[in-house]
């Protein structure tokens, strides 16, 4: 990995990784892109950004072309709730812009990146500790169009030697940026109403675990997967990976260990209480440790403790109120 072209780079994930790999590999090898292009906008004006729309296959390769890329991190998707409202344009711009990616990343003989997420596993997986390998029957538009993906990868390795690898993403947690249209949401919103009111209601009810992870864990696992030995992976798409499960009880809890008054309630939305009953309570990462030396580095409280501080400053730092500071 040398020259990097990331599609979705303003999205939650994007704009942190194309931050990491601008001080990783320098400026000049980092190609940002994303469907618009904002202005005063630290990702745009970091160092190069292209307006990409992926599902315009010639503007895609003309810009791996342009800056003759090795790597192709394909981040540009609709998440889980977004999805569900809009299912025949999410099945678009999923696999019509996983699809140019890949005919690019052949073309450009490019090492392929492009995540997969716990919706892959629908109601009949096992539910605990589920398997890397198992049944696998999504029920939701987002969830079908992450296995098909899964699939797609793998067919363009077998068939053309595409060099492509995944991981199946928990919910991600970070304070940059904010994630938008995703189930897993609640438990970023969650830290922002901490400290403005010291209180939250939860749209996902209490008793629903799911996977979770902190941004920097999850970053590391993309260049570490990409940077990891071929001739060590049995499975490439996509690795179960997770750092932590919980439900919302449980996030609160950890809130409380440092605002000790936050008060939590619940105004649960049906559709993303239903997508959420839908994926599993905990999976099992171990493929992706004895594979790639997957290891996570953050807890929960851990978590909560660098949420809570960066927040916080970045609030401080924007002129914003807060009822708690750190
Ligand atoms: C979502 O909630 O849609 C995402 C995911 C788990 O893929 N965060």
């Amino acid at each position: 990995m040398k020259k990097v072209l990331i599609t979705g780079s303003l999205g939650q994930i994007g704009s942190e990784l194309a931050e990491r790999l601008r001080k990783d590999l320098g400026v000049d090898n980092v190609i940002a892109s994303d469907i618009r292009k904002p202005e005063n906008n630290k990702t745009v004006e970091g160092g190069i950004f292209e307006t990409l729309d992926v599902t315009d296959y010639e503007a895609y390769l003309a810009i791996a072309k342009k800056y003759e890329v090795d790597t192709i991190v394909h981040l540009a998707a609709l998440l889980s709730a977004t999805a569900e409202a809009r299912p025949a344009f999410a099945w678009g711009l999923n696999m019509g812009g996983l699809m140019n990616a890949l005919e690019v990343a052949r073309e450009m003989d490019a090492l392929f990146f492009a995540p997969s997420s716990i919706a892959a596993f629908g109601p009949n997986s096992p539910a605990d500790n589920t398997p890397q390998d198992t049944i696998m029957r999504p029920t939701t538009m987002y969830g079908v169009t992450k296995v098909a993906g899964e699939l797609l990868e793998d067919y363009y390795h077998t068939k053309y030697g595409v060099d492509t690898r995944s991981v199946r993403f928990p919910g991600l947690i970070s304070y940059k940026v904010e994630p938008g249209g995703g189930t897993t949401d609640y438990a970023v919103d969650i830290y922002y109403e901490a400290l403005k009111n010291k209180s939250y209601k939860s749209f996902i009810d209490k008793g629903t675990y799911m996977d979770m992870m902190y941004m920097d864990d999850a970053i590391d696992a993309i260049v570490d997967l990409l940077n990891a030995d071929p001739e060590r992976l049995e499975h490439r798409n996509s690795f179960n990976i997770t750092a932590m499960s919980f439900d919302p009880e449980e996030i609160a809890a950890s809130i409380k260990k440092f605002i000790p008054d936050f008060e939590m309630g619940y105004e649960v939305d049906p559709v993303r209480q239903g997508i959420a009953n839908s994926w599993p309570n905990s999976i099992d990462a171990s493929c992706a440790k004895k594979e790639w030396d997957f290891n996570p580095k953050f807890d929960l409280d851990k978590m909560t403790e660098e949420m809570l501080k960066q927040l916080s400053k970045k609030f401080a730092d924007e002129g914003i109120d807060t009822k708690v500071s750190f």
